[in-house]
């Protein structure tokens, strides 16, 4: 990354918890490939945040690839931005105890993502599915972030990132930078196709289509996706979030405007809407999945592009944590 280029730092991640879904997609990387020019960027597997929930070892590791994989396929160049995996850069634990110790647990327990989450893992309600927020709030400050673009869901993480930071630059002077964050309305929240009341996610396969997923299976879940009675195309989630979602995933991958979709399927049926959504679809994943097929064939190339990158990364968040520990007065030597 080109450190020496007066552009402001970007961050995202994505964690490795599952088949990556068009939501991550459209909500998170694709955001990621549209303004990679315009900053600095860091984006990371984030492998520790997906611990919180159970996973399979084996298939953790091989989603890690997997992700690393896509985020390149996706098209964005592992030179130009840091593209690496959270735990190879230790800095990011070790910042999130200090940060532990600035962050309230009303706060945290405020957070509506571990309502849902903890309400989802009844059997495991751990410690770290709490203290979430205050790891993403140390990714994100280790590198002097100025932008984050996420999904909707994760709004409320970005504020209490922000509170953390000027909690910690009101005591110790200006340490962090305190992030904005960058949430597009129409992409920042794909609903399930089975629910869609709910968003689309990984850890729900049920309703959710995935970057992988092949040209048949594409057709079919959109084909079953819920609509509703009534048979007007238009955007309005309230009282129409099936069609609303389609229109926004047809626009997502067309590159057409809503506005300009709605006008294209005036007169339509829901079927004609469901056909052009996975035509759209299958254009925009084959690239990727042509390019990710190219790239997950070279395991050994892959894996030496994440320890460059992570070193890379490491550069960066060693400069941030040396500085934290020497504020609140650790002894360093
Ligand atoms: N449905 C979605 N629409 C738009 N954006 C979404 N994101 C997730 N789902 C949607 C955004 O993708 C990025 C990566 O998400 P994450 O891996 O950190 O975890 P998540 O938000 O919890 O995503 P999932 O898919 O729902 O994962 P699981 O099932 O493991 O919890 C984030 O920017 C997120 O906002």
């Amino acid at each position: 990354m080109k450190q020496l280029e007066n552009k402001k730092t970007l961050y995202s991640g994505v964690q490795p918890s599952g088949n990556i879904t068009i939501g991550n997609y459209i909500g998170a990387i694709r955001q990621f490939t549209l303004l990679s020019d315009q900053y600095n960027c860091l984006f990371c597997v984030v492998d520790l945040h997906a611990l919180t929930v159970r996973q399979i070892p084996a298939e953790l590791r091989r989603n890690t690839l997997e992700l690393f994989a896509l985020y390149i396929a996706a098209g964005l160049d592992p030179q130009k931005n840091i593209i690496y995996c959270q735990s190879h850069v230790p800095e990011h634990a070790e910042l999130t105890w200090i940060l532990n110790c600035f962050t309230y647990m009303g706060e945290l327990s405020r957070m509506t993502q571990f309502k849902d989450k903890s309400a989802r893992n009844q059997d495991n309600l751990n410690a770290g599915l709490f203290t979430y927020p205050v790891l993403m709030a140390s990714d994100i400050l280790l590198y002097q972030t100025s932008l984050v673009p996420v999904g909707e869901d994760q709004r409320q993480h970005l504020e209490i990132t922000r509170d953390i930071a000027e909690r910690f630059n009101n005591i110790y002077g200006n340490v962090f930078v305190v992030p904005e964050a960058y949430i597009p309305k129409e992409t920042s929240k794909i609903l399930s196709l089975s629910d869609p009341l709910r968003k689309m996610s990984k850890s729900e396969p049920d309703g959710a289509v995935f970057l992988l997923d092949n040209a048949d299976d594409i057709r079919r879940k959109i084909r079953r996706a819920v609509t509703d009675s009534d048979a007007e195309i238009r955007i309005d989630i309230e009282n129409k979030p099936g069609v609303s979602n389609l229109l926004q995933i047809y626009s997502a991958f067309s590159g057409e405007s809503t506005d300009e979709a709605i006008g294209r399927f005036e007169g339509q049926g829901y079927g004609q809407l469901k056909k052009a959504v996975s035509d759209a679809v299958i254009a925009g994943v084959e690239p990727i999945q042509k390019r990710y097929q190219e790239l997950i064939a070279d395991k050994g190339m892959l894996h030496q592009q994440m320890m460059n990158n992570a070193e890379r990364a490491r550069q960066i968040a060693a400069r941030t944590l040396r500085k934290v520990y020497k504020k609140v007065g650790l002894y360093q030597g």
